[in-house]
């Protein structure tokens, strides 16, 4: 197949997502045609099934704002008419879907069929999607993709009920490449955070609001009275030097360190005895399902999909948005107990296994062939 992906050219969620799957895809031995702004991070290296097309958007006097919708449509256009795509796939709703749309109108005049899909990766559907500013055009485009797909039950849930949603939505789930995601020997560097012997918890993420980071910090503080231990806060946002002005607060600053954001995620998470997630709202929690192959247990939150990665008991424990006591004890009941961490290791890499990634591609090989039969 010929396959145009579009997406955010991000350093994690829906970005990687989409440029681990056309990298998958191409490996398999697909033509997979990468449309973004810039070049997505993960796609430095030459692949001759991989091609990529820049979006660049002619800028003048008048534009407050730069069309991007425009630009992309119209790239979409051209790459699907000089490179026969059989189907663009575009991942994140917002303005995606709404350009692919744009774009298979201008190519139906053209006389070209192009089958949409779009996938639901989360915001685009729980926070900015459902802003009346968004809405309409959201719900349209997702009732005029081909075929409609989201990366958990729980965002296909809230897709209906937020949404007035006619199509079918097709829940495949995110997954994870287990030959790069897999706990290394990494005892040199574990000595150098915790050199006395401490235990090492870990988050990594985008460091947006909806994260409540500032939650793990406080989990940090009641942990590390009990066990001493060292908190490893991986990413950069928004929220950066809010955490940073908590941790002073708390007198925990000496026990915190920011990586800022770091490609080789998997070498710090080997290091991990504890993942955190406490988020307000997360469709997935691809950061979860990382350190869980890493075979890091992981202490979360009960939002969205989040329990669909993280089973309660087994990989980990979950708790209700913001509570931080339950999370604590949580915490201290795994670190207190070296045979139920190490039970937990284990299950949290059997339940990352069940993600593969060589389970996932051909969920959405399938879905693609569906999607081209019936339209
Ligand atoms: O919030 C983020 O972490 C970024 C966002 C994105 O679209 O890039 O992530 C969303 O998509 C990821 C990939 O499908 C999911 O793993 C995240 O759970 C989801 N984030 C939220 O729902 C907040």
């Amino acid at each position: 197949m010929k396959i145009g992906i579009i997406c955010y050219p991000t350093y994690g969620g829906s970005g990687v997502v989409a440029t681990e799957l056309g990298k998958a895809l191409a490996a398999v031995g697909h033509e997979v045609h990468f449309i973004t702004y810039t070049q997505p991070p993960r796609l430095d290296f030459f692949s001759e099934n991989i091609f990529y097309h820049e979006v660049s958007v002619a800028s003048y006097p008048l534009f407050e704002y730069l069309p991007y919708e425009s630009a992309l449509a119209s790239k979409m256009v051209d790459v699907t008419l000089n490179e026969k795509l059989d189907l663009i796939h575009v991942h994140y709703a917002i303005p995606h879907a709404s350009a692919a749309y744009l774009a298979k109108q201008i190519l139906k005049y053209k006389g070209v069929h192009i089958p949409v899909i779009t996938t639901l990766h989360g915001t685009d559907i729980t926070l900015v999607g459902k802003d009346p500013s968004f809405e309409p055009v959201v719900t349209f485009s997702i009732n005029e993709s081909d075929g409609v797909t989201a990366v958990s039950e729980s965002l296909k849930q809230d897709t209906y009920s937020e949404f007035e949603i006619l199509s079918n939505i097709e829940v495949i789930p995110n997954f994870i490449d287990l030959n790069r995601f897999k706990r290394q020997e990494k005892t040199h560097f574990k000595k150098a955070i915790c050199p006395n012997g401490e235990m090492l918890l870990m988050h990594t993420s985008n460091f947006r609001a909806v994260k409540r980071i500032q939650d793990i910090v406080q989990v940090f503080e009641k942990v590390n009275k009990v066990i001493p231990s060292k908190l490893l806060l991986v990413g950069d946002g928004p929220e950066r030097t809010g955490i940073e002005h908590l941790c002073r607060e708390l007198g925990v600053s000496q026990d915190v360190r920011f990586l800022g954001k770091l490609d080789i995620i998997e070498e710090a998470l080997s290091l991990a005895d504890l993942f955190y997630l406490t988020s307000e709202k997360e469709s997935f929690g691809l950061a979860a399902l990382e350190a869980m192959a890493c075979e890091v247990p992981v202490i979360s939150s009960n939002a969205g999909g989040i329990p669909e990665v993280n089973l309660h008991g087994i990989t980990g424990y979950v708790s209700e948005i913001g509570d931080i006591n339950d999370m604590a004890a949580n915490s201290i009941k795994i670190l207190e107990d070296p045979a139920l961490h190490s039970q937990m290791k284990q299950n949290a890499l059997l339940r990352a296994k069940e993600f593969d990634l060589k389970v996932i591609l051909p969920k959405y090989e399938a879905y693609y062939q569906k999607v081209l039969g019936q339209s």
